[in-house]
């Protein structure tokens, strides 16, 4: 009897450890920069092929009602790592290259969640949420950064590939910076004698449109100022493999442990500047040439997690941080070489924009032979990775966040996500619930100066973005039960956040 009660324990402990390292896998969370819903052939675009993310989605689920809460970086990211909706946070928006950290360092966040269950994590490719607490030195290390977060590791650029600091910061550290050639960064005002695009036009291989037309580096004309660090500064042409290459590491290094790994694309954000290996891979120019490289990016994780002997252990996440837009301030012939390309697959507006374009995303949740190809159209959103990774994990979580639990979804073992969500677009906010998205009647320009539609209706908006996804017809009048329900639901989530008027952020 004792020993049949000591086998029943010793299989129980087995099967016990086999379910926990069956649940505990690797996690990476690939997110594109400005990728939109119709910019990957999974969705069924035959105007470009992107096959390496495309076999996410046709081995994972592929979401086809998968939102980033705001409809511009920053924000975007805010959300993800910390499970807050990024509007009750008043810095969470597109931050300069020399903000601080907007992540308070007591706050919760998903890489501090999956570090308190063991795993090693790291941040490697876009950042933009912020460093240091003010006054960078670039010089020596800057913190609080990601590792303050609850990354241990990190190789990132500060902001966007757009933005000065132009360089690396591999664990707060510039790399390659030298003392005897020093940083400098400003917002302010240009650094005497330092080549800019309006003083020296002669020096530019890309030219800009609105914006970017402060410092020069590699011949491309950034927003903000910068000095010094002559050998720390990026090639942009080389950053794809660059990252690869970090990540690679990362992989390599951790895959005898559990690793969460955020992987944030620099594609397709101006300045689109893929290597030459990508150039003239499409009819769309630099813009569907950097697709190429993003899916290259992708196609040489998943090669190299199956090298590792890994890829059935790791769990990807793929989205995007916001919608796409063409003309963001270059003129790299983006709009002209389109098409019939739709980059937001038919969804009305895109970047910056509060109608569907905005936040609605390619989404594909993949885990080799854990996970029953589908597609679903179950509502998901990137702010719930944190609680549904945690239900994963069997993490407890503070009270109060807006992330919840939608693992099963995430899954594809239930169809029914979330049943609302609050989205946002430069201060903005909508609400959608069910299939239903109901816009405030926000007054101000129809559309900025990339040429995406605001989502400023000046009136109450109401449409059914399931039997009109390009959201052409506002049923506001037409329902007005169904519109006063989703404004009582919307108007108490947000009390205190919503203001009627809505200061337009210039594009600068
Ligand atoms: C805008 C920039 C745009 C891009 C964006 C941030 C101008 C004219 N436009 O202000 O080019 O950098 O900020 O994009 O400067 S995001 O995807 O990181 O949110
Ligand atoms: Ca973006």
């Amino acid at each position: 009897m004792k020993k049949l009660s000591y086998l029943i324990s010793a299989f129980s402990l087995v099967s016990c450890a086999t379910q926990q390292v069956e649940e505990k896998p690797n996690v990476i969370v690939i997110l594109a920069d400005d990728l939109g819903f119709g910019d990957v052939s999974a969705y069924g675009s035959n105007t470009i092929h992107t096959p390496n993310i495309d076999s996410l989605a046709n081995g994972g689920v592929c979401f086809t009602n998968g939102y980033a809460t705001s409809a511009t970086s920053t924000p975007s990211r805010y959300a993800l790592m910390t499970g807050m909706y990024p509007w009750k946070n008043k810095n969470a928006k597109i931050l300069p290259g020399d903000a601080p950290l907007i992540i308070d360092e007591n706050q919760y966040t998903l890489p501090k969640m999956m570090h308190g269950r063991g795993y090693i994590t790291g941040a490697i490719g876009k950042w933009h949420l912020g460093m240091g607490s003010g006054n960078v030195d670039w010089n020596n290390t800057v913190k609080p950064g990601a590792r303050e977060i609850g990354f241990d590791y990190s190789c990132l650029i500060a902001a966007t590939n757009d933005r000065v600091p132009t360089v690396y910061v591999e664990n707060g550290d510039v790399v390659g910076r030298d003392s005897l050639d020093p940083i400098e960064v400003s917002y302010e005002k240009n650094f005497q004698g330092e080549p800019t695009a309006i003083s020296n036009p002669e020096m530019l291989k890309m030219t800009w449109a609105h914006g970017h037309n402060n410092s020069i580096v590699n011949g491309i004309p950034r927003i903000g100022y910068m000095k010094g660090g002559q050998k720390a500064r990026w090639k942009d042409e080389d950053m794809a493999d660059y990252f690869v290459g970090k990540v690679k590491n990362f992989i390599t290094q951790h895959k005898d442990s559990a690793f969460f790994l955020y992987y944030g694309l620099h594609e397709p954000h101006v300045p689109r500047a893929p290597h030459q290996r990508f150039v003239g891979k499409t009819t769309m120019g630099p813009r569907g040439d950097a697709i190429m490289e993003a899916d290259w990016c992708v196609g040489e994780l998943l090669a190299h997690l199956r090298k590792e002997g890994v890829l059935e252990k790791t769990l990807i996440i793929f989205s995007s941080d916001n919608g796409p837009v063409l003309n963001d301030g270059y003129k790299d012939g983006a709009s002209e070489l389109v098409g019939k390309h739709s980059p937001s697959g038919g969804l009305r507006g895109g970047k910056y924009s509060l109608f569907d374009g905005g936040t609605h995303v390619p989404f594909f949740v993949y885990w080799k032979g854990r996970i029953h190809p589908m597609v679903s159209d179950a509502l998901v959103c990137q702010v719930d990775i944190l609680s549904s990774l945690a239900a994963m994990l069997h993490s407890d979580l503070p009270k109060g966040l807006d992330s919840q639990n939608y693992m099963n979804v995430f899954l594809g073992k239930k169809e029914s996500g979330r049943k609302e969500l609050i989205l946002e677009a430069q201060g903005r906010l909508a609400y959608r619930a069910k299939d239903w998205i109901m816009m405030p009647p926000y007054k101000g320009s129809l559309r900025n100066l990339t040429g995406n539609e605001l989502g400023n209706l000046g009136e109450f908006g109401l449409f059914n973005v399931k039997t009109d996804p390009a959201q052409q017809q506002n049923k506001a009048t037409q329902y007005p039960k169904i519109l006063d329900s989703l404004k009582q639901h919307f108007f108490s989530s947000v009390e205190g956040y919503y203001h009627g008027e809505v200061e337009e952020e210039p594009l600068k």
